[in-house]
C-alpha cells in the first residue's frame, strides 16, 4: 500500500486546511476523500459562509477564526483567488429574552464581551439605528439590540478548499479522490486505512470526516454526532436597491423562540438573488440517506416563516436552493482531540454549523498536534472527555 507520514481523511473545510498546513510544513501526507472536492455532499457548499471574529458561541473560538482570517488573506495574496469578503457582520435579537443562537444563550451580550476582551472593531446598534443603516431590513420595531462588526462578512468555502487542495498539491501533497475508507487499524507505531482503492500507512491520521465521521469511526461518535440536513435558498429580489454597499452578512433572531430566526447575505456582485437559511435541529438523518434535494414546498414554507415583510424587495421567487448537512455535538460545540482508543488518530471537527468561520485556523491546529504533538490554541475546550457523563458514550 502507498504510505506517507500523515493521512488526511475528508478534504472539507477541516481537512483541506489540515492538508495545506502539513504541505506547508513540509510533511509527507496524502489526503483521501470519497467524493472529488469541493463538492455538494457534505457540509461546505452554498458559495458562502458567514464569518465574524467575536465569536458569541464563546470566546475559547475566537483564536481560532482570527488564525483563519490571517490564513485566508495569505492564501489570497498567493492564489490570486478572493476568499473572504469583509462586508461587515450584524447579529441582532429583540430587546428582551435569552436570544439564545448555536445552543449559547445571551448571544449578542457574549458578541460584545467577546469582542471586548479581543479588541475587535464592533459596534452596539438598537433596531431604529440599523432600520436607518440598512434599509433593506423590513419591520425593526426600535427595540432590538444589534451588535455590527465591521470586519466581519462571508467566505466562500468551495474557493477555500480548492485554494488549499491547489496549494497543498504544490507544495507536494497527494489527493487520492473518488476514494472510500472502509477501517481504520493502529498497528504498533504506524496506522492502516483500508479503501476503496487499497490500503494506505500511516504514521498518524487526521480523521475530518464531517457527517461521515460517526459511521466510520463507530463508538463513541455514532453516540455523539447527530447529522441535519439544512436548507439554503436563493429568492429573486424584485430591485436590489435596498442594499447599498456596506450591505452586511446577518444572523436576525426575530422572535423568542429558538426557531424565530433566520440569516441570510447580500446579494453577489451583478446578481438579483439573496441567499437566506434558518437551522433546524429536530430532525436527524445519515451522510447517506440525506435527502439533497430542497422541495418547492420548503422554500415557500421558509419564505412565509421568515422572508416575508422582513427583506425589502425579496420574492417568493427561488432562483436556487441546495440541501447540506450539520454534523452536531450534544452541546453544540466542537470536537478536536485524539480518538478516545487510536491516540495517532486525531479527529477534528463535528463544527456543529459553525465551523467553516474556523476551518482555516483548525487545519493549523491539527497539523502543529500531529507534527508537535501540541497546539498553540488552546484546544481543551473541544475535548472528548466533556461528553464523558453521556449515557455510554466514552464507554
Ligand atoms: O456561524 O454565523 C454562523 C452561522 C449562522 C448560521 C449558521 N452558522
Amino acid at each position: 500500500g502507498e504510505r506517507a507520514d500523515f493521512l488526511v481523511i475528508g478534504l472539507g473545510a477541516m481537512g483541506s486546511a489540515a492538508l495545506y498546513q502539513l504541505a506547508k510544513r513540509g510533511a509527507s501526507v496524502i489526503g483521501l476523500d470519497r467524493f472529488a472536492p469541493p463538492h455538494t455532499m457534505g457540509s461546505s457548499h452554498g458559495e458562502t459562509r458567514i464569518t465574524r471574529q467575536a465569536i458569541g458561541e464563546g470566546r475559547d473560538y475566537v483564536p481560532l477564526v482570527l488564525d483563519s482570517h490571517r490564513i485566508w488573506r495569505e492564501l489570497e495574496a498567493e492564489t490570486g483567488e478572493s476568499l473572504l469578503q469583509a462586508c461587515g457582520a450584524l447579529v441582532m435579537a429583540p430587546g428582551t429574552g435569552t436570544n439564545s443562537h448555536h445552543g449559547k444563550p445571551d448571544f449578542v451580550r457574549n458578541s460584545i464581551d467577546a469582542a471586548r476582551e479581543f479588541g475587535i472593531p464592533h459596534e452596539v446598534l438598537d433596531g431604529r439605528e440599523v432600520a436607518h443603516r440598512f434599509r433593506q431590513f423590513l419591520g425593526l420595531g426600535g427595540g432590538e439590540i444589534a451588535y455590527y462588526e465591521p470586519g466581519g462578512g462571508y467566505v466562500r468555502p468551495e474557493r477555500c478548499i480548492a485554494a488549499q487542495l491547489a496549494r497543498a498539491a504544490e507544495l507536494g501533497a497527494t489527493i487520492r479522490t473518488g476514494v472510500e475508507v472502509l477501517s481504520i487499524e493502529e498497528e504498533g507505531d504506524s496506522v492502516r486505512v483500508e479503501t476503496s482503492a487499497g490500503s494506505f500507512r500511516a504514521g498518524e491520521v487526521v480523521v475530518s470526516a464531517g457527517a461521515w465521521t460517526a459511521p466510520l469511526l463507530g463508538a463513541p461518535f455514532d453516540g455523539l454526532l447527530g447529522v441535519k440536513r439544512q436548507l439554503l435558498h436563493w429568492y429573486e429580489l424584485d430591485e436590489a436597491g435596498a442594499y447599498g454597499p456596506d450591505a452586511p452578512v446577518y444572523i436576525w433572531m426575530h422572535g423568542t423562540t429558538d426557531t424565530d430566526y433566520f440569516y441570510g447575505f447580500p446579494p453577489q456582485a451583478g446578481e438579483t438573488t439573496v441567499k437566506v437559511a434558518t437551522e433546524q435541529y429536530a430532525d436527524a438523518t445519515t451522510a447517506d440517506a440525506a435527502d439533497r434535494t430542497v422541495h418547492p414546498e420548503e422554500s415557500a414554507e421558509m419564505y412565509r416563516r421568515h422572508i416575508a415583510g422582513r427583506l425589502a424587495g425579496a420574492t417568493p421567487r427561488v432562483a436556487r436552493a441546495a440541501a447540506c448537512l450539520y454534523t452536531v455535538t450534544p452541546d453544540r460545540g466542537f470536537i478536536i482531540d485524539r480518538h478516545p482508543r487510536h491516540a495517532r488518530v486525531l479527529v477534528v471537527s463535528a463544527c456543529s454549523g459553525h465551523g467553516f468561520k474556523h476551518s482555516a485556523g483548525i487545519g493549523l491546529v491539527a497539523a502543529e498536534l500531529v507534527t508537535e504533538g501540541r497546539s498553540r490554541i488552546d484546544i481543551r475546550p473541544f475535548a472528548l472527555d466533556r461528553f464523558a457523563s453521556t449515557a455510554g458514550a466514552l464507554g
